[in-house]
Formats: C-alpha cells, sequence, structure tokens
C-alpha cells in the first residue's frame, strides 16, 4: 500500500462504532457473582453538577485503564459508575433559575452520562445508581433505623448557623465572613436538635485499621490518624475555693504540674455560665463570652484568635502543691476537647507562655534540657521550652527524666485520688441531621408522649416529597408541607410529627460502593453473595481532598454494616490512589480562576483517545498534571503515527508465517524489543499504576519498528517479528486508546474485540538482553572472563573483576595499582610485581 491509499484517522468515526458497539453488545456488564477471579475498580463517583472536567476526565481514565487491562488479565472486572446526587448545589440552581432540584440532578446525570459515554469509559451501566433515588436510599434509611437499635445514632442539642433573614440553618460553607451568603444577614449560634452517628464508638479499630492498609498513600493514613487525633494523658482534679465541685482538666504533659500558674477555661464551661449568673450580663466576663462566640462564628476556617482571656475572680488549688491558681477564661480552650479546661503551664506551653505575656502572669519552669538541671540560675525563657527534659522545682519528682515524671505524677495522684491516666481524641461523633430539603429523610416520628420513634419497616421508604413548586425564599419547604409532617406517632397513634431534616450527603457516599455489587437488589440492601465475593474494592481512586471525611466516614459505615451482618470485610478498600490535580500555568483548574480546559471542546477537536492519553501521559497518577496544549498535540501526532505505521506494513504483515528458528540480528534485537515493552508495560501498570512511563516505552517500540522498517534500513525484520511488534504496540496501548486499539486490531486481521484478548505475556528469556563477554587481566595476563549485559559501566565491571575468585587468586592479596577498563571488552588490573 502506498501513502496515499492509507486512510484518514478520524477518530470521531472510529470512536463512534465502537462505543456504539460496546454499548449493543453490552460489553463491560458482569454477573452478579464473578465467574473468573475479581477485580473491582472504582472511581469516587461524582456530584452531578452538570458537567465533568479535566479533574474527571484524568480520574476515570486512569480507573479505566485498570480496568480494561484487568479485564485482559482474565480477571471479571467490576467497574460501576454513579452520582452522589443529593446535595446544595441543586438548591442554590432551584433558587436562583426557579428549576426544581430534582430535574436540575436529572438533566445533569443525563448530559454528564453521555460525556462519560463519549471518554470511552468502560462502565456497567447496568449497575448504574443516583443516590437521590428512594431505590437507593430507602436503605440507607434502614441502616439508620438499625443504627438506632444500637445506640450508633442518638439525637441531643448541637449549634448550628441560624440565618433569621432566610429562616434557614446554613451549612459552613454557606456562612461567609459571618455572614448568610445570600442575604448577608449576621448569623447567630442557634442551639438545635440534631442527630449523630456514634463514630466515636469505633474510634479505636478505626485506628487500628490504619496500619492494615498498606495499600493506601502514607499521607492519607497519616491524615485520618491526626483527625482522629488520639492523646495521652491523665486527668487531674484541682479542688475549688467555695465550691465541692473540683475543676478537672485533660493533660498530655502531667509532668509540668509544679509549673501550672493559672487555669484557663473555655468559654462554654460550665463553670464560667456560673459566675456570669453571678455578675451579670454587662460583666468584663460576660461580655467576653460574648465577643468570644461571635469572633468563632466569623472565624475562617484556619486563621487562629489573638489569644485573650478574662479572670474569673475564681482560685483553685494545684492538688500537688497545695498552691493557690487564678481561674481563667481563654479563648483558645475548646469546650469540645478533653475537659474544656486546661492547666496551664506558660513555662512549657507557647500559647500558654503568649497568654501569660500578654496579662501579666508568672511563668514558672520546671522542665530543663537534660545537663542544666544544676545550673545556679537560669535566664528567663523567652518563649515556651516544650520539648522533654528533667524536672526541677518539682518536689519529690525533681532530677526525673520528664517522661518517666509523666507516669509517676499520674500514678501519685491515683493513689491521691484527685486523678487519673486518660485518653483523649479530637474525633466527635459524626452530626448528621441537615435543615436543607434535598437530601434523604431522617426516618423519624417525633411524638409528645413517646419522643422520637423510628419509621416503622413496613412504611418505609419515607420518600422525598417532590412534587411542590420550590419556594423562591430558598427555605426547606417540607416543615411547610402538612402532609409530609403530620403523621401519626407509630408507638402510640397519638399526633405525631415527621422529622423534616434530612441527611448529610457523606452518608450515600459511606456505602455506595458495597450497593454497586449488587445495585439492583430490591428486597434488601445488598444480595450477601454479591458483596461477599466483589468487596472489597481491590483498587480505589479519587482526590486527595476526601482523605479524611469520605474515606474516614467509608470505613466507619464499612465497620457498622459488617457488625449488623451486611458485609464481611473490614475495610472498604484495598488500595487507594489519589490522584493529582490537573493545574494549568500552576493553578489548580478551576472555575473560578476562570482556567478551564472543557473536556468536551478537546474530544471534538482531537478525540477521546489523544485526550486520554495526554492525561495518562503527561505526569504519573499521583502526582499534579500540568496542562499543555503541546502535549496534547503531541499525543494526537503520536496516535496517527501509529495509525500510518500500521497501514504502511499491513502487506508485509499478511505475508508473516511463523517465525525463523534462526533470526538475524535486526529481527532477534525487535523481537527483543518487543518482549522488553511487554515487560515494562506490564510492571509499569501492575505494580506502580505508571501509565506514563508504560506509554514511553511504547513509544520506544514504535520508534525501534520505525527504525526497522524505514526504507534504508539494510536489512528488512522477518515479517513474523514486526508483526509481533506492531501487534503488541496495538494491545499494550489498547487500555489507554481503546477505540483506535479495537479498530487497529480489526485492521490487522482480527474479528475477536481485542478487549477480551489476553494481555501480552513476554518471555523472560527473549526478553534478557544478549550479553557480553568481558575478559579479566592481572598485569596483562588473561585471568578470568565476567559474562555480563552489555553497556554495563566501568565501575561495576571492576568490581566484579575484583571479587572474582580468580582474579583474587593472581592478586594474592597484594594492592591494586591502577584498573583500566574498555566497556564490553576488558579489565586490566595492575598490581605490584
Ligand atoms: C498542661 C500542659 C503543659 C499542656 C505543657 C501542654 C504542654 P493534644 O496534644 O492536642 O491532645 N488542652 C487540653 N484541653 C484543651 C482544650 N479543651 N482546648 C485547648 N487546649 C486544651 O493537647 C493536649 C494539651 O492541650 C493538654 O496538655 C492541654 O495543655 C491542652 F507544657 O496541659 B496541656
Ligand atoms: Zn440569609
Ligand atoms: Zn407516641
Amino acid at each position: 500500500m502506498t501513502a496515499n491509499e492509507i486512510p484518514d484517522y478520524d477518530s470521531a468515526a472510529v470512536e463512534a462504532r465502537w462505543q456504539a458497539r460496546w454499548q449493543e453488545s453490552q460489553a463491560w456488564r458482569v454477573g452478579l457473582l464473578p465467574q473468573r477471579p475479581k477485580y473491582y475498580v472504582l472511581e469516587m463517583f461524582p456530584y452531578p453538577s452538570g458537567a465533568i472536567h479535566m479533574g474527571h476526565v484524568r480520574n476515570y481514565t486512569i480507573g479505566d485503564v485498570l480496568a480494561r487491562y484487568k479485564r485482559m488479565q482474565g480477571f471479571d472486572v467490576l467497574h460501576p459508575m454513579g452520582w452522589d446526587a443529593f446535595g446544595l448545589p441543586a438548591e442554590n440552581a432551584a433558587i436562583k433559575r426557579g428549576i426544581h432540584p430534582a430535574a436540575w440532578t436529572f438533566d445533569n446525570i443525563a448530559a454528564m452520562k453521555k460525556q462519560l459515554q463519549r471518554m470511552g469509559l468502560s462502565y456497567d451501566w447496568d449497575r448504574e445508581l443516583a443516590t437521590c433515588a428512594p431505590e437507593y436510599y430507602r436503605w440507607e434509611q434502614r441502616f439508620f433505623i438499625e443504627m438506632l437499635r444500637r445506640g450508633l445514632v442518638y439525637q441531643r442539642l448541637t449549634t448550628v448557623n441560624w440565618c433569621e433573614g432566610c429562616h434557614t440553618v446554613l451549612a459552613n460553607e454557606q456562612v461567609e465572613g459571618g455572614a448568610c451568603w445570600r442575604c448577608h444577614t449576621e448569623v447567630e449560634p442557634r442551639e438545635m436538635a440534631c442527630w449523630f452517628f456514634r463514630i466515636t464508638a469505633y474510634v479505636e479499630e478505626l485506628l487500628a485499621g490504619l496500619d492494615q492498609l498498606t495499600g493506601w498513600p502514607e499521607r492519607v493514613i497519616s491524615q485520618q490518624r491526626q483527625w482522629i487525633g488520639k492523646s495521652t494523658g491523665a486527668l487531674v482534679r484541682f479542688p475549688v475555693e467555695g465550691s465541692d465541685q473540683p475543676l478537672a482538666i485533660f493533660t498530655t504533659r502531667p509532668d509540668t504540674i509544679f509549673g501550672v500558674t493559672f487555669m484557663s477555661l473555655a468559654v462554654d464551661h460550665p463553670m464560667v455560665a456560673e459566675v456570669v449568673a453571678s455578675e451579670g450580663a454587662d460583666s468584663a466576663l460576660a461580655r467576653f463570652v460574648a465577643e468570644t462566640r461571635i469572633a468563632r462564628q466569623r472565624q475562617e476556617h484556619e486563621q487562629e484568635l489573638d489569644k485573650a482571656g478574662v479572670f474569673t475572680g475564681r482560685y483553685c488549688r494545684n492538688p500537688f502543691t497545695g498552691e493557690r491558681v487564678p481561674i481563667w477564661a481563654a479563648n483558645f480552650v475548646l469546650m469540645e476537647y478533653g475537659t474544656g479546661a486546661v492547666m496551664a503551664v506558660p513555662a512549657h506551653d507557647q500559647r500558654d507562655f503568649e497568654f501569660a505575656t500578654r496579662y501579666g502572669l508568672p511563668v514558672r519552669q520546671v522542665i530543663v534540657p537534660p545537663g542544666q538541671e544544676v545550673a545556679a540560675s537560669r535566664p528567663a525563657l523567652t518563649a515556651a521550652y516544650e520539648e522533654p527534659g528533667v524536672l526541677v522545682a518539682s518536689g519529690p519528682f525533681t532530677g526525673l527524666p520528664s517522661q518517666e515524671a509523666k507516669g509517676a505524677i499520674t500514678a501519685q495522684a491515683e493513689k491521691e485520688g484527685f486523678g487519673q491516666a486518660h485518653v483523649t481524641y479530637k474525633l466527635r461523633d459524626w452530626g448528621l441531621s441537615r435543615q436543607r430539603y434535598w437530601g434523604a429523610p431522617i426516618p423519624i416520628i417525633h411524638c409528645q408522649a413517646c419522643g422520637p420513634q423510628p419509621v416503622p419497616e413496613a412504611d418505609l421508604p419515607v420518600v422525598l416529597p417532590t412534587d411542590f413548586v420550590w419556594p423562591a425564599d430558598g427555605r426547606s419547604p417540607l416543615p411547610a408541607m402538612a402532609e409530609f409532617v403530620h403523621v401519626p406517632c407509630p408507638a402510640c397513634g397519638g399526633p405525631g410529627r415527621r422529622d423534616t431534616d434530612t441527611m448529610d450527603t457523606f452518608v450515600e457516599s459511606s456505602w455506595y460502593f458495597a450497593r454497586f455489587t449488587s445495585a439492583r437488589e430490591d428486597t434488601r440492601p445488598f444480595d450477601p453473595q454479591a458483596v461477599a465475593a466483589w468487596l472489597p474494592v481491590d483498587q480505589y481512586i479519587g482526590g486527595i481532598e476526601h482523605a479524611v471525611l469520605h474515606l474516614l466516614y467509608a470505613r466507619f459505615f464499612t465497620k457498622v454494616l459488617r457488625d449488623m451482618g451486611y458485609l464481611s470485610v473490614d475495610e472498604p478498600a484495598a488500595r487507594l490512589l489519589t490522584q493529582g490535580m490537573v493545574l494549568k500555568d500552576g493553578a489548580k483548574m478551576s472555575k473560578s480562576k476562570g482556567n478551564v480546559v472543557d473536556p468536551d471542546a478537546l474530544i471534538e477537536r482531537y478525540g477521546a483517545d489523544t485526550v486520554r492519553l495526554f492525561s495518562l501521559f503527561a505526569a504519573p497518577p499521583d502526582k499534579d498534571l500540568e496542562w499543555s496544549t503541546q502535549g496534547v498535540e503531541g499525543a494526537s501526532r503520536f496516535l496517527s503515527r501509529v495509525w500510518r505505521l500500521v497501514h504502511e506494513q499491513l502487506p508485509v504483515l499478511a505475508a508473516a508465517g511463523s517465525a525463523p528458528a534462526d533470526l538475524d540480528a535486526a529481527s532477534r534485537d525487535l523481537h527483543r524489543k518487543t518482549h522488553q515493552t511487554m515487560r515494562k508495560v506490564t510492571e509499569d501498570i501492575e505494580t506502580r499504576l505508571h501509565f506514563n512511563t508504560a506509554i514511553a516505552a511504547i513509544m520506544e517500540l514504535t520508534n525501534a519498528i520505525s527504525a526497522a522498517t524505514a526504507a534504508e534500513a539494510a536489512t528488512t525484520v522477518a515479517p513474523a517479528v514486526l508483526r509481533e511488534a506492531i501487534e503488541a504496540v496495538v494491545t499494550l496501548l489498547s487500555p489507554m486508546v481503546p477505540h483506535l486499539a479495537e479498530e487497529l486490531w480489526q485492521t490487522l486481521g482480527h474479528d475477536q474485540p481485542l478487549a477480551f484478548a489476553a494481555w501480552p505475556a513476554f518471555d523472560p528469556a527473549v526478553a534478557q538482553e544478549d550479553l557480553v563477554t568481558v575478559v579479566v587481566q592481572v598485569n596483562g595476563k588473561l585471568r578470568s572472563r565476567l559474562t555480563v549485559p552489555p553497556g554495563t559501566a566501568s565501575g561495576e565491571l571492576q568490581a566484579m573483576a575484583l571479587a572474582d575468585d580468580k582474579v583474587l587468586r593472581f592478586l594474592a592479596g597484594k594492592p591494586v595499582r591502577k584498573a583500566i577498563v574498555v566497556p564490553d571488552k576488558l579489565v586490566n588490573l595492575v598490581v605490584a610485581g
């Protein structure tokens, strides 16, 4: 075939053709139970915002390559996709455009599904799920009730953000600088009864499980560990003057107890409330409490308040020294942690140091660096000394190293009855009530007489009503819907009131991976055999931003569902990949920055295969990927080259029989390169998901084929070897650029789809480099030979020569004066005669 007979590579036509075939043949469908070894690859499902972005493209392409690769490896691959479909943006769109959240959501789902299909992603769409469908969230309502029965769900008062302008509770992300994002009314804290999942009941298991998650990135593990925030220390009770109630504090540094010079209370501490009650609302303390609460509300996430406080007028006694200690209220102490009270040791805690400096409180050093315990005098500290050391001025504990003193002081407190060892966690129970409309209804009916009652199993699901006109003021319409709200109490039959809150949308994403194993099951949440067979997810792929919340909640739910008898795994996913971000000019691509590249426009222009190849080639999957137009064009050119190469060589390939037993040098080189490439691509995908280096290797093989078939090449390679090389290129590329690969596979004369062909098995013997013999001389006389791969470095050859038995015999312990090394040929060692 001459060049002008080669058909154009029309990516649009090729992609449309294969996508239609895959759809018709339901190519990616897997049965309820795997028939072969299973592999479950899952990408974090998207929120249906309306359009996919390059981050999705990257995430889903990575998953798709793995799914396709594993199919060719002989696995039954579960590769599902669905929609995390409840949430605030649907309500915001409803407010802004007067469109119903359900309509908006389902329109978006339809649009995004088309986009994903145009990417050629191999999903089993028969398992598609949308979390906003009653067929999905009904099971979540059942889990909620079962968890309630097990004490894993409870209700308590909590403070929420209230906007009086909108008469609604705002989520944290709807509060901007202390004001409502919509009407700019100042947000007030308001006490409200909310439901909680008792995730803290699993805290130790969640922590211990981290050690087993060897397939998860270290970064995620350490973020979870920090979030759980286990601290070991002691509770110590300080007697309070004029009260029979001691003040309990939690400390991780009982060794510093002789350095306490004041106490700090959270503004929400009961003792502060007591003092405020007796002093009145315009006391300095009362004003400080009010100011601190407002400042907290306004506080942006990370920013810390300037340390400030007010003396309460009260005193307690240090149970170790009998000393009188003033009690302050301070803005940096949190009621939610420990006991909400701190023994302040300004010499050894930087926050206390700054506080003491500001208010002129004493600083007393009780720990010194080892070796300095006998200094006659010490300069005043200019900052807290937080390191461990040796105790000074600490009564009977003076001279002990701080680590040892922690135990001794705690033991003493325990013996005297004013303290004990104690562990605290930063992890809080998970508040799940959202005073929003677009979420799964909480299946509870409140009754004056009986208290909150679960909706009976037979009445599930509690379906979110959708037939109403969306109220323009943005309030949840649920509380005003009489037929929804006024229902009889399931316990006494008296008048009841339905809970009109909905569940946090993180609840839906905490178990969707299990539902995918039997997504159409309609009599129970999961088919027991299917969950047992498919879980855990073998490879989970998603953004690092989910390191804590989603991934921790999913781990919690997995353990709860296990304990309720639904699942038999302890963890949701064996391996986790957190893919890097897609950047443009060094900044994350985002709508707000106006630097987004629209995947649709790219596919239109270059084709899905090019977009896939670029996103895989431009960076290893866990690293950030810098967008580059040249990169996309490079990917496009490479695919055109492969297309031409296959068509150009077709006449030669058609004649290819089996390879001759005796290959000429050029054929042997290409044969070897082919098997080396198979090995490299397999290892890169299998062990590290490094698709970029895998693609680079395939490009090299393509170059080698081009060189071997160039018009000016000295010899022609054996047609069978050429066929093997070209088919390797097509096959190894197929998980990455599946449309083009299928088309070329057909061009090469195959009538079965490549997607289910066997992954090329390399022959290690063929892949092995030919070895060369290097002679070793001692003082110019041949003494030994080394057999090594060509190109072995001089230093390595010299080291091998010096370790060689025969050589050692001739060296007879004499020092080597000089070594002459000619790579691939010779090593000559010169020793004194
Ligand atoms: C005395 C002390 C001396 C402390 C010292 C530290 C250093 P982690 O490690 O994060 O668990 N603390 C206790 N409850 C608190 C609260 N509700 N709000 C703010 N701070 C609180 O921190 C434990 C330490 O944080 C505790 O140990 C306590 O200060 C403080 F040289 O007690 B420490
Ligand atoms: Zn408002
Ligand atoms: Zn009742």
